[in-house]
């Protein structure tokens, strides 16, 4: 990697990218393959991302600067709204559109609304066919179909649609899409230090780790009436860093589900939640978890706020 000064004089690319596409499609999955490190959480329950992730990319080509967005999806409440926000938001001030596709899932509404406003969003738009390792894509005809059914032309007239078939979960053609992507994007200085690999707020990115390390754990409900909260963060006994987080969810059996049988399901979180957490500040910590029983939280504001959830 070269210095500071020598980059002064070299010709850099650089830009932002956001991945969009809805719940589960794998853009959290891309996003840690594509930098190389595990900075966005990642389950198989869909809605796991909540917030938008930047994610930042340097090498001697120049910096793309990635937002990762939560799945856009069909619902009702304040925290669904502000996500769809988020991910729609995303589309607006970025340079390139990843629209990631599950190429074995049929299309969705999701994927119709989507692709309805992107079809006229002047930018530059990359299909990518996630999941190519479980099977060839069967659906990839009928994504060609449906943009050409939108725009009335054949995908061949379209020098601005990038069909990219690829797999986060194996790693194949990631280093083809930076490729891509740089192709695409403007020359520019670099936006951030070479360095730097996100821009999340320390506290966010905590909570986060947290909370997947019990999306892990559980099924069906529960995730979406969980959420944790970071009250206190603050050195202790020298080098350890003491983090105290509550964990709210909505009804008192959830509450007993997040515990377990004498404990062991908040134990064995708390103790993953720790080991990463200790590799995110890169020192030792001392992680304390309560859990709060808040009816609603899904609708309160004030509660969202505290929780970073602002736009
Ligand atoms: N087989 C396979 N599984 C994948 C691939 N990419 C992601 N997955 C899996 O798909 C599930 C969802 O991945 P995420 O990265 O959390 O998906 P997301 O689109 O960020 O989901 P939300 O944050 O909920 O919108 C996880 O279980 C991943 O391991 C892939 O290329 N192949
Ligand atoms: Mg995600």
């Amino acid at each position: 990697m070269p210095s500071n000064t020598e980059n002064a004089h070299r010709i850099t690319k650089c830009g932002t990218v956001a991945i969009i596409g809805r719940p589960n499609v794998g853009k959290s999955t891309l996003l840690n393959a594509l930098l190389g490190e595990k900075i966005s959480i990642v389950s198989d329950v869909p809605q796991t991302t909540r917030q938008q992730i930047r994610g930042i990319y340097t090498d001697e080509r120049g910096q793309i600067i990635f937002i990762d967005t939560p799945g856009f999806h069909v619902g009702r409440d304040s925290l669904d709204k502000y996500m769809n926000r988020a991910s729609r938001g995303a589309m607006g001030g970025v340079d390139l559109i990843i629209h990631l596709v599950d190429a074995n899932d049929r299309i969705g509404q999701e994927e119709r609304q989507v692709i309805g406003q992107l079809k006229d969003c002047g930018k530059t738009i990359i299909v990518g066919f996630n999941k190519v390792d479980l099977s060839k894509g069967k659906y990839i005809p009928d994504y060609i179909q449906l943009w050409q059914d939108m725009r009335g032309k054949p995908v061949g007239e379209m020098p601005d649609l990038i069909l990219f078939p690829l797999s986060a979960l194996k790693g194949t053609n990631v280093d083809k899409l930076i490729g891509v992507l740089f192709e695409h994007l403007s020359e520019g200085p670099l936006l951030y230090p070479q360095d730097v690999i996100t821009d999340l707020p320390q506290r966010m990115a905590m909570a986060d780790m947290i909370r997947e390390k019990f999306f892990l754990k559980m099924r069906e409900e529960v995730p979406h009436s969980l959420a944790v909260v970071i009250e206190h963060v603050a050195p202790r006994r020298g080098k350890t860093l003491h983090i105290r987080a509550v964990i709210l969810v909505e009804r008192d059996s959830q509450k007993e589900i997040v515990i377990g049988k004498g404990g062991a399901v908040l134990k064995e979180a708390g103790t993953a939640a720790r080991k990463d957490l200790e590799e995110l500040i890169g020192g030792k910590v001392f992680l304390e978890l309560f859990v709060k029983i808040q009816n609603n939280w899904r609708q309160d504001q004030s509660i969202l706020e505290e929780m970073g959830y602002v736009v």
